[in-house]
């Protein structure tokens, strides 16, 4: 994205007209009522959704076939996937920007992702020839990842001859009806994936509570979660595993050895990239309490530095919340924090924006909820007090990401060895996961496991065998995490 040419290529592909529509794809008749899609940015209407009724999630289910060609055949047909994926860039650039409101960085990132999700499935459907399909899988996914999560859920499915029954977020419709387009394009049989535009309480609930259905696999929040698990335990049969990954309170600790520049560069990549809409992004930081003056002042400026707006300019960092219902939960909780603001940019004032905020927290205390935006906490500890620090970050019972800016080896190895989290980085952001090299998922509150673009991953959606069985996601561990 450095390269002037490369951008401007991209940024043409992305300006062609798109008749932006997104209905239930089954196989069969779908029918149900119209609802206009937003663009965040601007408010405008972008495009048109049909929510599934009921009659058209049953006659999903009905029409719901596995994928019995062999794996071999699978595999090809998500690679073909993959790559009719890169061709699309430019009408998927577009969906991004106007659905989602992705800046292009975000944006390009999120097709890499999918891309990976697909080839990397194949591959490893690849690498387990004898394992069964679960049999039907609901796939329930996020509007804060509409191309990447979306793919990666139904590829794992895919890849390993389950049904699919995708329920896309209710934000983010016109993505995925373009991504079900490019699969079955791809030779993906409208059997085995079928889409059911709509809500929660109509698609979700029944995909989530039929006893034809033999898994389901979710990223959102963690009080879904646990809504879905309730559902599950008194309607599925009791095998069908949940493959969640959810919420975090995620923080990060920079001690006095740590590089400003590196750190401060880090710090605003994770809290503030994508305006804070990622279940991985930095929510608190405890800053060493002799450097964090400093540090504060240089997180500041680093804040002003970000250009907020429409992600249709190249040249934006930071585009909208979601929608009106997050821009004014996330304002009125920067409202009440009153004179612990530290510092927050001014909010363009069309579309659902919450300018970048940064939030003192006194003493060392651990946040109570997740605020999916971007929202800052800083707290300071003394030297003495680390060990505070992390028993406080274990205690939130979340254990998605966390970051370490440190030049101690030691300090690695005793903050390694007693945080229960899912994705550690160090001298890094703690953002941006890449499927195979850094598979993705949290502990507790924060998710089921396996990690997702991990070697585990596709065991889940396999029928069991006496060796999976044994791994550390059985049952066993499945019901008891989201509970704590
Ligand atoms: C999420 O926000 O739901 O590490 C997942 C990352 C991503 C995963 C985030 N690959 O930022």
């Amino acid at each position: 994205l450095s390269d002037e040419g490369t951008l401007a290529r991209i940024n043409a592909a992305r300006q062609a007209p798109l008749d932006l529509k997104a209905a239930p794809m089954i196989a069969a008749e779908a029918t149900g009522e119209a609802h206009t899609v937003y663009n965040p940015a601007t408010g405008a209407a972008v495009g048109e959704v049909i929510h599934a009724d009921a009659d058209t999630v049953s006659r999903a289910l009905e029409a719901s076939a596995p994928w019995t060609a062999p794996v071999s055949e699978r595999a090809a047909v998500l690679r073909r996937a993959a790559d009719l994926y890169e061709r699309n860039f430019g009408p998927i650039f577009a969906i991004l920007a106007q659905e989602a409101g992705k800046t292009m960085l975000d944006a390009v990132g999120e097709l890499r992702e999918a891309v990976d999700f697909l080839r990397y499935y194949a591959d490893e459907a690849e690498r387990r020839p004898d394992a069964k399909p679960l049999g039907r899988v609901t796939a329930i996914s996020p509007w804060n990842f509409p191309l990447a999560i979306f793919t990666g859920q139904i590829s794992a499915a895919l890849a390993t001859g389950n049904a699919v029954l995708a329920k896309p977020a209710e934000q983010t419709p016109l993505m995925a009806a373009h991504a079900v387009a490019l699969l079955h394009e791809a030779g993906v049989p409208r059997t085995a994936l079928q889409l059911l535009t709509g809500d929660g309480p109509t698609v979700g609930a029944a995909l989530t509570s039929d006893a034809r259905i033999d898994g389901v696999v979710f990223t959102g929040s963690t009080e879904t979660a646990q809504v879905i698990r309730r559902a599950m335990a008194a309607n599925l049969a009791p095998g069908a595993p949940l493959i969640a990954e959810t919420g975090g309170l995620n923080a990060m600790i920079v001690d006095s050895t740590a590089l400003p520049e590196q750190a401060v560069r880090d710090i605003v990549a994770s809290a503030f990239q994508s305006a804070g809409q990622r279940c991985s992004a930095l929510r608190c930081l405890y800053v060493q309490e002799d450097v964090a003056p400093q540090m504060i002042e240089m997180i500041k400026g680093a804040m002003d530095e970000l250009s907020v707006g429409n992600p249709w300019h190249l040249s934006t960092d930071v585009g909208p919340v979601i929608d009106r219902e997050a821009r004014d939960q996330i304002a009125s909780y920067i409202a009440a924090a009153g004179n612990r603001v530290l510092h927050q940019l001014p909010s363009p004032a069309e579309g659902t924006f919450v300018a970048p905020a940064l939030i003192q927290v006194d003493g060392i205390e651990a946040l109570e909820r997740e605020v999916f935006g971007p929202v800052l906490h800083v707290a300071t500890f003394k030297a003495r007090e680390l060990g505070q620090v992390i028993e406080t970050i274990n205690a939130t019972g979340y254990g998605l990401t966390f970051g370490l800016h440190t030049r101690i080896d030691d300090r690695v190895q005793q903050v390694c060895d007693r945080l229960h989290v899912g994705n550690l980085y160090v001298n890094r952001n703690q953002i941006g996961a890449v499927v195979g090299s850094q598979p993705f998922g949290g502990e507790g509150l924060s998710g089921t496991g396996p990690k997702a673009g991990g070697p585990r991953y596709l065991n889940r959606f396999c029928a069991p065998t006496p060796q999976t069985a044994q791994e550390s996601w059985d049952s066993t561990t499945d019901a008891a995490t989201l509970q704590r």
